[in-house]
Order: structure tokens, then sequence, then C-alpha cells
């Protein structure tokens, strides 16, 4: 018995790695040619641009990865929602009011979605926004120069997750909330959830010029949880479409007690009326407390103001508005097709893929085919909204993006693969293994009316094997595909960096002309500017000490300081003076509790020190900047408190 069993055991084995082996073989034996073709097409030669940028998010860094493709290169992580000692944003003073919320100063979040700004259904690569899901916010980056210009909190909001998306003519950036929570806050008993928790979806406006980022409603929606969320676009423009999943309204062990109803909703909002309605005065102020947080590029510097109520609207208040579509199965992506007709709810416990038709949504909604409602919002039949499905196409359906041309590619976590699809015959056409369990894929574009069909991007949770082990902590992986042919080809892995959710990509030409090169000092707005060398001072208000330092290749102006003492509160303010491309100065002080300062040419920061200790303390440049680098260094003399040497600064006197 034991040994037929060992028997049994050893054939399977032995099956099992001979079978590897021959696959092992046949991928090897191909992988010659294929490896050869496919490292042409990811090559970038040296000194040569990529194609596209890719903007990943970093997930649980808080921050935003810049890349190029094809050749999957890391060219700069953009600190938004979390410190970043490398170049000191949420440390330096001007930038600590980028971090503030209601909650107090906020130095982390998870952000998931980069969206890029819309001109007429194309990506216009003015700014790029991203959500914050843990303290809920939105925040804006300037893709001139890369910099975080501008986060709002978003009250009334729990995991913002079903964030952040623009309109097609980035009128709105909509944030939804995936926790519901009591609205507004109050001290009440969990299990009262049902009925009494409450779902916002918040519809930020954009300032066409400015980009200015302002709340100018909340749709106080059931107590759902709202997951992914797309604009409508062409022929949908005007609507939002979100997916939600616990629409069984449980609060506890939702791994069972969410999955129960066979289906749940995407829930369709026709923005373009409820800005009607509030613009002829409809909905009502509720007080709320949030934070607007703007970055000044001729100040270089943060303001933070804090909000305090916000205009909300029952959805039962504006008829028409907001109509719900039934979609199996807890649906994760929710994703509309370059035309605006095809809404993509991705189930994952669903074995098949539901597509709905806005013309059959519009026709239904005229016909008033309702099916109950909830909560007084509409229902529609799920026969007279749907346009077909994708069947059994893989197993857990998360994300759909779209090439253009007529194809969309779907990420299947469970069966760990890539799925491209045609849109209109729904009928399956290739489908490529992720390594492994894939969660977003991106086509540049893939979220407007005008995709750019050439690669896409697989972004993986889990690693394991691709790479060298790193001990039990690796980065994740992302994959690229070439999607011009019929069939897709694997060209490329490379780490990306925190947990990627979404990323954005964008032809590298509609953004490397407006990159900008410098600070122009002449600009330089800054409240303790040093604009001329003959400014450098430093003065006493107390124990408070500011020194207005300068930088330039390759010394500091001052750099001695004497006079300083233990128990000063000391604020280096410096302007670094050269009006260069990429020659950055770095400030570092012996015992500053905070990080470096990385300052661009022409631009002024601020770091604080409080000396603890007496002597002489040096301080640095970190960024070699010159063959005198290393020389570009001084001294702060710290005396005792009650200590009666005289505040003096000079620079080469000896
Ligand atoms: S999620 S892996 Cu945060 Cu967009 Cu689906
Ligand atoms: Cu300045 Cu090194």
């Amino acid at each position: 018995m034991k040994n037929s069993i060992l028997y049994i055991f050893s054939l399977i084995i032995s099956a099992s790695f001979f079978s590897c082996n021959n696959s092992e073989n046949s991928k090897n034996g191909d992988r010659g040619a294929l490896a050869s073709s496919a490292a042409e097409k990811v090559y970038v030669a040296p000194g040569e641009h990529d194609d596209f940028y890719a903007f990943i998010s970093g997930g649980y860094s808080g921050n935003l990865t810049v890349y190029g493709l094809p050749s999957g290169r890391m060219f700069k992580e953009i600190p938004v929602f979390s410190q970043f000692p490398t170049s000191g944003y949420g440390y330096s003073e001007e930038t600590k009011p980028m971090l503030n919320t209601s909650h107090g100063f906020i130095p982390w979040d998870d952000s998931h979605h980069p969206d890029i700004s819309q001109t007429e259904g194309k990506l216009d690569g003015r700014w790029i926004f991203i959500n914050g899901n843990n303290t809920p916010r939105i925040a804006k980056i300037d893709l001139k120069t890369f910099e975080t210009t501008e986060i709002i909190e978003v009250p009334n909001s729990a995991g913002n997750h079903s964030s952040s998306f623009v309109t097609e003519n980035t009128e709105y950036v909509v944030a939804g909330t995936r926790f519901s929570v009591p609205v507004p806050q109050q001290d009440m008993p969990i299990n009262e959830y049902k009925g009494k928790f409450k779902g916002t979806l918040s519809f930020i406006s954009v300032a066409p010029e400015t980009g200015r980022m302002n709340i100018k409603f909340q749709l106080i929606m059931p107590g759902f949880d709202y997951d992914l969320s797309h604009p409508g676009r062409g022929k949908s423009h005007g609507w939002f479409f979100f997916t939600t999943y616990n629409t069984e309204e449980a609060n506890t062990l939702l791994e069972v007690n969410a999955s129960q109803n066979d289906k749940d909703f995407i829930a369709a909002v026709n923005w373009k009326k409820i800005e009607e309605y509030v613009n002829n005065g409809g909905g009502k102020m509720m007080p709320a407390e949030y934070a607007h947080n703007v970055y000044d590029d001729h100040t270089h510097t943060a303001t933070s103001t804090m909000k305090k109520e916000v205009l909300t609207v029952d959805p039962t208040e504006v008829p028409g508005a907001v109509f719900l579509l039934p979609t199996p199965k807890s649906p994760h992506g929710c994703d509309v097709d370059p035309s605006g007709e095809y809404i993509i709810g991705n189930g994952k416990l669903s074995a098949d893929l539901t597509i709905h038709s806005f013309t059959k949504m519009i026709d239904a909604i005229e016909n008033k085919r309702f099916d109950g409602d909830a909560y007084g919002i509409p229902i529609l039949k799920f026969e007279d909204v749907l346009a077909g499905t994708v069947k059994q196409a893989g197993l857990g359906p998360l994300h759909t993006e779209f090439d253009g041309k007529g194809n969309a590619y779907t990420t299947f976590f469970i069966s760990s693969e890539l799925v491209k699809w045609n849109v209109e015959t729904q009928e399956v056409i290739d489908r490529q293994p992720n390594y492994y369990s894939v969660g977003h894929v991106m086509i540049p574009g893939g979220n407007s009316a005008h995709p750019f069909g050439k690669y896409a991007v697989s972004m993986n949770k889990i690693t394991k094997d691709r790479y060298l082990p790193t001990g039990p902590e690796l980065e994740h992986s992302a994959q690229l595909f070439d999607i011009s042919g019929d069939k897709m080809e694997l060209l490329l892995d490379f780490p990306t960096h925190g947990e990627p959710h979404y990323a954005a990509g964008i032809p590298a030409e509609i953004i490397k002309e407006n990159s900008q090169k410098i600070y122009k000092l002449a600009e330089n707005k800054h409240e303790y500017a040093t604009i001329a060398n003959g400014d450098a001072r430093v003065e006493r208000d107390g124990n408070e000490v500011h020194v207005y330092m300068t930088m330039i290749r390759s010394h500091f102006t001052p750099d001695n300081i004497e006079g300083i003492k233990v128990g000063d509160k000391v604020y280096f303010h410096i302007t670094n003076h050269e009006q260069d491309f990429d020659v950055p100065h770095g400030f570092a002080m012996i015992g500053a509790n905070n990080a470096e300062l990385l300052i661009m040419p022409g631009q002024t920061k601020t770091l604080t020190w409080e000396p603890k200790k007496v002597g002489v303390w040096p301080f640095y440049c970190t960024d070699f900047c010159s063959a005198l680098h290393q020389e570009m260094q001084g001294y702060i003399r710290v005396s005792p408190k009650d200590s009666n040497i005289d505040l003096s600064w000079s620079l080469g006197e000896d």
C-alpha cells in the first residue's frame, strides 16, 4: 500500500518534472529568437528618450513614480502624501502645510489611481491627479514641474478609493468613498450601520486655467462600498459610473456577509443634471471640516486653509440624476470604453464579465422600466441594460483598459492573466499569463477617448521568483506587453515602487517640451528669499534666529555663523542662486531632526534646527554639484544658553 502510494507520488512528481522540463525547454527554445526581438523593442539606446511617460501609483508609499516606456527605467519619485527626506518635502517649512488635514499633520497615505487631465477627451498633459485612500484626499501634480501643488481633503469619506478620475474636459475630478460612515460623523453603535451609514460621492471642480480644486457638491448615497469609478465620454459625457459592493450593508465579516447578493450595482450618476440643480441653488450646506492646501510656485510656499462647510445633495431630490444598474457580483473595476457606449463591470466573484450599454440604459430610463428602488434610487433591470457578457474569460476579473482599436484588455487576479477581447463581439482574442496575480493594467490614454494602443503595462501583486531575492520583502513587478499586433507579446519585467495600483501613461512629447528647467530667480517671491548676495544675513528675534543664506557653486553665503545658543530655534532660509538646468544644491545640518533640503535653481526652502549641544557644528551641500562640491560647507558656533557672544556671520574672512 505504502509502496504503491509512493510509486504514484513519484510518477506525479516525475510527470510534472518532465512536463515542466519540457515546457521549460520549449520556452527556452523560443527564447533565443523571442528574447532578442523583445530586447530590441524595449531597448532605448544611451542618450535616447523613451516614447511614453508612465506615472505609476506608489500605493502605500503615498507617492507617485515616473517611468519611461518601453525601457521600464524609473526617472523620478514624486512625493505627494508622504514626507520625503530626499527633497525635504513635508519637512521643509514651505511644504509642511501640504500635509495638513482636519486630523492634523498626516505624513503618509495610500495612493491608488493617478489620472491625467483631459481636454475634449484627449490627454492634455497639464496635471495629474491622485487619491489618498486612507485620510481621504485628492492631490494635483503640475506636469511642468512634476511637483505636488495642491491637496484637498475630502470630508464625509473613508477609504477614498473610487477616485481620482477626471471627466472629458477635466470639469471634475471625482472621488467616491469606499467605506460608508455616519454622515456627518457622530458617535453611534456600529451595528446600526444598515440604513444609517452613508456613502458620499464627491465632485471636485477644477478651474480651467489655474487647475484650482473646489468641492462643488457631495452626493449622499446609500451605505454601500463604492469601489471604483470612471467617467462617461463621448455620448455618455455628463455621466459618471461607480461600482458598488456590500449592497448588503453588512458591517462585520464582509468576506461572507458582503458576498450574499447575486448582483450588486453600478451607480450611474448624471452629474450635469446635478450641476444644474446646484447652480440653481439646490443642495444643502452641511458643516464639515477639511483642509485645502495650495503650493505657490512663486512664493515656493504652501498654505493650508481649513474649510468649514460642504454642499451636499440628496439623490432622491434630483429626479433623473441617479440610477442603479444590477451587476454581478461584487464588481471591482468600472471601465468605460473610448466611445462611451460600454460600461464594464468586473465582478470579482463572477465567472463572466458584464458589459452594460449606455444607449440601452438611456432607453430604459426614458421608458421608466424600473425594477424597484434602493432608498428611493430607481433600479434598472439587468436584461434591459446588458450589452453582453464575456463568458468564462478567466477567474477574478479586476480592471479593463482599451486600445482604441475596438479591443479591451481585462486583468484576472486569480487566474493571473491579461485577456484581450473584442468590445463589440465580446469574443476572447488572446490571453497571456501574468507573473503573478495582476491588479490593474494600463494602456497610455486608456482612460480617455483616445488611447495609444501600443503598449500595455500590467501591475502585478506578487513577485516571488521574478527577481533576485531581497529578503522577505520584494518590490512589486510590472510587465510590459506589445499590443500592436493580434497577439500580445510580453517584452519586459520591471520592478515598481510601493504598491502600484493604477497608472497613467502619456506620449512623451505632450509633456517633455513643457517641462520646466529652472525657477527664475527674478520671479522668486518667497517671503524669506535672499535675491542679492549682499542681503545674506542672520537676524535674531528672541530665541528665534533667521538665517538668510544663498548657495551657488561652490559655497554658501554666509559659511560661518557665531552667536547661536542652545535653546534657539534656527530657521535656515536658503536660496539657490543657480540659473542652470539640473544644478540643485543640498543642505544638511548635523543633528537636524527632520531631513535635508534639496533646493532647485532659483528656489528658496527653509529648514529648522534646534541645536541641543554646545560646540562648532558643520553643515554641507549634499548634492555633488561641481568639482568643488566637497568644499561646499560651513560652520555654526553654538554657545551656552546664557552666553553673550554676539551674532555674527561671514564668508571668506579669517
Ligand atoms: S485597486 S487592484 Cu486600489 Cu484600483 Cu484594483
Ligand atoms: Cu552644492 Cu554640492
